[in-house]
């Protein structure tokens, strides 16, 4: 089923430009071989953001390209139930047909898609339009749901407009101040840490507001140790010092926003005492913070997953905006507020239509001038697109229901860059979920915990055997270019979506020539949209280091900074919204007394189907650890190494300890890089934001159970 003799690498010893296949820095990397299966990674200290920088994860990656346990050939579910080999006829036939059946059975909407934000920008377009083309199902959704949405969602109520950074991340070495609210990048970017570290060179101040006293934190001037889920009532406490003290620009304030007197009238209530009392955070800390803030001449605030991924994830984040606002931030010269996106292609991946309520440049699927457009472009009849699908939890927690007047279940599922089985919240019922479906299909190179349970799996080509864009998180639209062929066996995605779209009788609106041909076709469905990607071309990245969009004809630069002179808003200026703190869903009580919180290390990447492979990184990390503070630990009569089963409303999952002073005495943090027994994620929450469907990742209640028979690893 899979090769242990893979046939070398041929790599040509001429080094290759393209970029690291994991996070959305997106590092530049030249590849190069010596013809005998050798790659030489090397930083390409050419390319202007991570300046030759990479992290132990980049520097590693070519060990998935010759790796033993690659997919090589598609697999198939016999009747007894095993995966076998099988053809590339017989799986794609076996799609095709169970498709089919389904959608006769049940409608166009029992088929769904879930897609990823480590596909390509031409892989993104291209699985949005096969949903809406080919099989004209609703549901599709994908992973950047659990990542990006709240500040996707916060970020276009405010500004009309979602990109994760409004600027090139160069700003940050110019800022005075920069405050981080809930991310980490010292573990999930760490060659963005050489911004950090000119910054402090030229005297700037960094403030960091995480449970945790991260490695991030650990740089910091200031560390806001809060407690988890108290986001919104933090960042309003600071804006309400700010106004008390005079600080607010005024000028700005009104001239450039609306909203603000509801804003200022909501944070009123916020005064520094009983915000210490939700945080957690003393009060002369907050003070501290605010006037850091309010006394600096340019100043950042970016969120991360710590305070998106939260059923008050849009809140927290409209809070931050609210406070970068009221300061005069965004739009002046190294100031703004910023989301650091995640994934590879985190970033393209939500603009061109793999999100349920989307379509190319980010376009909204509901609006009438943008379903003409594009279905003048895909050459279909408007009327034939369908509407708006179910999110990401929402797509997963339907699969396999039977139908109801209320609602239908989606009994065939296809998964392209994701492993659910692993990295969706609430574990136990996704399972269970995947169980129910009539068909279920994986495009992978491994095989996934999710490629595991498919009635079909196809073997999919690499990062480096393909070609392709990804835009990264400053919105620099980069290539991704091919330095070797994909093993003998192996297909790339864009050829499996098309041959899929040809068998399902729609192969006409799905034969293009090259990768840089989808690319084309997408840029005119982007043309005229947010997100404009119609005066970018092939020729004019490698010109330029990249293309920041919107660029909307050929003759524009691109756009590196976004909100100078105004906002793509109805009136021009961004909106302000007032935010009232919630509690997160679930919090500690007498039977789940902790908070647990989830997140990342730095050498395991997402559901770690890549990373957990790599002998280099699994002896840096080679199982997840719970960490608890000292006097936690003590209270259960525990000590660092002890294996303990954490237990939450939703289940049960084992670990072993690393006890530290750098986390609260409430909280226990997990990393969820693992699956099985060792998963994080058959303990989280998933109660969604109301707005962005975002799961609550970051916050519930948990207890530490029975200290024997785990099954932790040796
Ligand atoms: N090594 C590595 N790097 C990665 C990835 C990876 O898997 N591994 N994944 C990539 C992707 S897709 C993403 S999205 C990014 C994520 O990058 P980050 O957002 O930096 O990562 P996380 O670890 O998810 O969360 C950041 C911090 O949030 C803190 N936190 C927990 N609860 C709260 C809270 O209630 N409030 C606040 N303010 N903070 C809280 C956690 O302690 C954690 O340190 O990383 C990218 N880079
Ligand atoms: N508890 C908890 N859970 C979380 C989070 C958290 O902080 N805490 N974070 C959430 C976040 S931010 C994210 S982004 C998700 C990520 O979690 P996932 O969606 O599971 O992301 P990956 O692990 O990157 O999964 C990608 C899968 O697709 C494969 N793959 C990668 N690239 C391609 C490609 O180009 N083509 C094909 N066919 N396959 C490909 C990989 O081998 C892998 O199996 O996890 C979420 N889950
Ligand atoms: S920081 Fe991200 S893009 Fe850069 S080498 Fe590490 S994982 Fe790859
Ligand atoms: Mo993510």
């Amino acid at each position: 089923m899979t090769s242990a003799t893979l046939k070398p690498l041929i790599l040509s010893p001429e080094a290759t430009a393209t970029h690291c296949p994991y996070c959305a820095f997106q590092c530049g990397m030249t590849l190069s071989g010596d013809g005998d299966g050798d790659v030489a990674i090397a930083g390409n200290a050419a390319f202007p953001v991570n300046r030759g920088a990479l992290c132990v994860k980049g520097w590693t990656a070519a060990a998935t390209l010759g790796h033993p346990e690659r997919l090589t050939t598609p697999l198939v579910r016999d009747n007894d139930g095993a995966l076998r080999e099988g053809s590339w006829d017989e799986a794609l036939d076996r799609v095709v047909s169970a498709f089919r059946s389904v959608q006769e059975r049940h409608g166009n909407d029992a088929v769904g898609i879930f897609g990823g934000g480590s596909l390509t920008n031409e892989k993104s377009y291209l699985l949005g339009k096969f949903a809406r083309v080919a099989l004209r199902t609703a549901n599709i959704d994908y992973n950047g749901r659990f990542c990006m949405s709240s500040a996707a969602a916060a970020g276009i109520r405010s500004f009309g407009i979602d990109r994760g950074l409004p600027f090139p991340v160069a700003d940050i070495a110019r800022a005075e101040v920069v405050f981080l609210m809930g991310d980490n990048p010292a573990e999930t970017m760490p060659p963005l840490m050489q911004y950090f570290d000119e910054q402090r060179a030229h005297g700037g101040r960094l403030v960091v507001a995480d449970p945790r006293l991260t490695p991030t934190a650990q740089r910091a001037d200031l560390h806001l140790r809060l407690i988890p889920g108290t986001d919104a009532a933090l960042v309003n406490g600071l804006l309400h010092i700010l106004i008390r003290d005079g600080m607010v620009d005024v000028e700005y304030l009104a001239e450039r926003t609306e909203g603000f007197d509801r804003v200022k009238a909501e944070v009123t209530t916020y005064w520094p005492e009983r915000v210490e009392r939700i945080t957690g955070v003393p009060e002369a800390e907050l003070t501290r913070a605010a006037h850091l803030l309010g006394t600096a001449k340019s100043a950042m605030i970016l969120t991360g997953r710590g305070a998106e991924q939260q059923s008050q994830g849009v809140n927290n984040v409209s809070a931050c905006i609210n406070l970068a606002l009221a300061l005069g931030l965004v739009g002046k010269a190294n100031s703004g507020y910023g989301c650091l996106t995640g994934q590879g292609n985190g970033q393209g991946g939500r603009e061109h239509g793999q999100k349920a309520d989307q379509l190319p440049g980010y376009r909204r699927i509901d609006d009438p001038a943008a379903r003409r457009h594009v279905a003048a472009v895909w050459g279909v009849d408007e009327a034939s697109l369908p509407g708006p699908g179910k999110s990401a939890y929402e797509l997963l927690d339907c699969l396999g229901r039977p139908d109801t007047d209320e609602s239908k279940g989606v009994r065939a599922l296809l998964v392209m860059g994701s492993n659910v089985a692993v990295s969706a919240p609430h574990l136990n019922n996704v399972a269970e979920r995947l169980g129910a479906l009539d068909f279920l299909v994986v495009c992978d190179f491994f095989l996934s915990e999710t490629a595991a349970l498919a009635d079909v799996v196809l073997p999919s080509a690499q990062w480096a055997e393909e070609a392709g864009t990804m835009t990264n998180l400053e919105g620099r639209v980069i290539r991704r270019r091919k330095a070797c062929d994909p093993p003998a066996g192996v297909r790339d995605d864009v050829a499996v979506i098309c041959e899929l779209a040809r068998r399902l009788g729609k192969g006409r609106h799905f034969e293009y020539g090259s990768v840089e041909e989808i690319f084309e076709e997408l840029g005119r469905a982007s043309a005229g949209g947010p997100a404009d990607y119609s005066g970018i071309s092939y020729s004019k990245i490698d010109a330029n280091d990249g293309v920041f969009w919107p660029c909307p004809d050929a003759g524009h630069p691109g756009t590196p900074r976004l909100f100078t002179d105004g906002f793509p808003t109805a009136s021009g200026r961004a909106r302000m919204f007032p935010v009232r703190h919630g509690e997160p869903a679930e919090t500690p009580d007498e039977n789940y007394p902790l908070f647990l919180t989830t997140g990342r290390n730095l050498s395991q990447y997402q559901s770690g189907t890549q990373t957990r492979r790599i002998t280099e990184l699994t002896e840096i990390s080679r199982e997840p650890l719970a960490e608890v503070h000292p006097s936690t630990a003590r209270r259960y009569s525990l000590r660092d190494g002890d294996a303990v089963r954490l237990a939450t409303r939703r289940g049960q999952a084992d670990f072993r300890l690393k006890v530290t002073r750098g986390i609260r005495e409430d909280t226990v943090f997990v990393p969820f890089h693992w699956g099985g027994r060792q998963a994080a994620n058959r303990l989280t929450n998933p109660a969604l934001d109301p707005t962005s469907r975002m799961p609550e990742f970051k916050v519930c209640a948990a207890r530490i159970e029975s200290v024997t028979d785990v099954h932790c690893q040796a």
